[in-house]
């Protein structure tokens, strides 16, 4: 295995040391580490992929130096825009070192969501004029790969990228933990919004841990699993899923359930909502801090106020709630008999980061998720 302390050493030893990205849970040891070692200008955990090219592209522009962009091979898709009409050399011919955690590598078992994404991760860099390599599990073969790699974008200042295997990265603990005094865990929280769901209601809930933890509350309270649409991919989609929903049937309540790290990933979603003005939407927002599904590494989400931005943008009405009887309180209102289409409504819900070590995952195909909820919402039986 790799030394996190290694890679980022070797990387500086070339006079690279400036890194942005979303994390991943194969980089989680990494993330860790260079979030203790590179202070917040050198380290930015960014909205989302693409951002992050653009962060790296100012940077180069203002230094000259190589900078480095990390992500889970799902945030591909968030840098071919700015791989293609950016960096390329038919464009501005810009080199950026690619670190990318390769998710469902074909032949290593994973999750649905993962399993399309990862026979298609060096495919699209095939595609996208991309060279690169897969990191050597021993430190000086890597050595060699990240020598190779510098050379390489030194002389044609074109991208390069490195990826990432399961288990290439050895431990590292994060040391730099924010501390809050928050007391609420998500998963309380979660349980109380689904118990307080009408029966007609339906739920869109994000990528990771969120709709891990509704689909077990729901398992647990032998409730069916067909009014909740999990979001396993497609990380930052869910309100506009949700709003697809809520505009093609008004009659309907649709809760949206919200992570801070999705929320931000792809924010202008929120005006959207509003700007339609849909009374039956419920938006919940989740914020731990944290992107808590794949290590814990820091979102803005405790430093922005989420409630505010949803006024600003025109949400009928939005609160920030940090406990469990202001959540209920708060809840017992929108579910009250004047308010209940009184919409677009947002939750901001402040929650302590952490997860039960034995949460386990959904049991039903996405396919399965999405034909019994076609059911409920269309009433007729679809093919499964
Ligand atoms: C485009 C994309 N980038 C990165 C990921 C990896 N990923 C999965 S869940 C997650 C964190 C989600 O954080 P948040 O929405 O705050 O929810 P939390 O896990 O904290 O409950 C990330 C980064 C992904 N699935 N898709």
């Amino acid at each position: 295995m790799i030394r996190p302390s290694f890679f980022y050493d070797t990387l500086k030893g070339f006079g690279i040391d400036f890194y942005a990205g979303v994390p991943d849970s194969l980089l989680k040891n990494l993330c860790a580490y260079i979030t203790d070692h590179a202070d917040e200008r050198h380290n930015i955990i960014a909205a989302n992929e693409g951002g992050a090219m653009g962060l790296a592209v100012g940077h180069y522009l203002a230094t000259g130096q190589i900078p480095v962009v990390f992500m889970q091979n799902s945030g591909e898709g968030n840098i071919i825009n700015p791989l293609a009409s950016l960096t390329d050399p038919d464009v501005y011919n810009i080199p950026v070192l690619l670190v990318i955690g390769w998710r469902g590598m074909p032949g290593v078992h994973d999750e649905p969501q993962h399993v399309k994404q990862g026979k298609i991760t060096t495919g699209l860099l095939n595609i996208m004029g991309i060279d690169y390599t897969v990191l050597s599990k021993e430190e000086d073969k890597a050595e060699e790969q990240i020598k190779r790699a510098v050379d390489y974008m030194q002389r044609t200042n074109e991208c390069y990228a490195i990826v990432i295997e399961k288990d290439t990265f050895d431990t590292y603990t994060l040391q730099n933990v924010e501390k809050n005094d928050l007391t609420l865990s998500r998963e309380e929280a979660i349980q109380i919004v689904a118990a307080a769901m009408g029966e007609n209601d339906v739920c869109v809930s994000t990528t990771g841990m969120i709709s891990r933890e509704l689909f077990e509350y729901r398992t647990a309270t032998n409730q069916g699993h067909e009014r909740d649409f999990l979001t396993v991919g497609s990380m930052g989609h869910a309100s506009q899923i949700a709003l697809g929903i809520a505009l093609a049937q008004p009659d309907r309540r649709v809760w949206c359930f919200d992570g801070d790290g999705a929320t931000i990933m792809h924010m202008g979603g929120m005006a959207i909502v509003a700007s339609k003005q849909p009374k039956n939407y419920i938006h919940a927002v989740f914020n731990n801090g944290a992107h808590d599904s794949v290590g814990g590494q820091p979102t803005v989400g405790l430093h922005i106020d989420i409630s505010a931005i949803a006024k600003a943008v025109g949400y009928k009405k939005s609160i920030t709630i940090c406990n469990k009887d202001e959540l209920e309180r708060e809840l017992s209102i929108i579910n009250s008999r004047f308010s209940t289409f009184d919409g677009p409504f947002l939750l901001e819900i402040q929650v302590k980061k952490g997860n039960r070590n034995n949460l386990g995952r959904p049991t039903i195909s996405p396919i399965e998720n999405k034909e019994a909820l076609i059911k409920i919402l269309q009433g007729v039986k679809k093919k499964l």
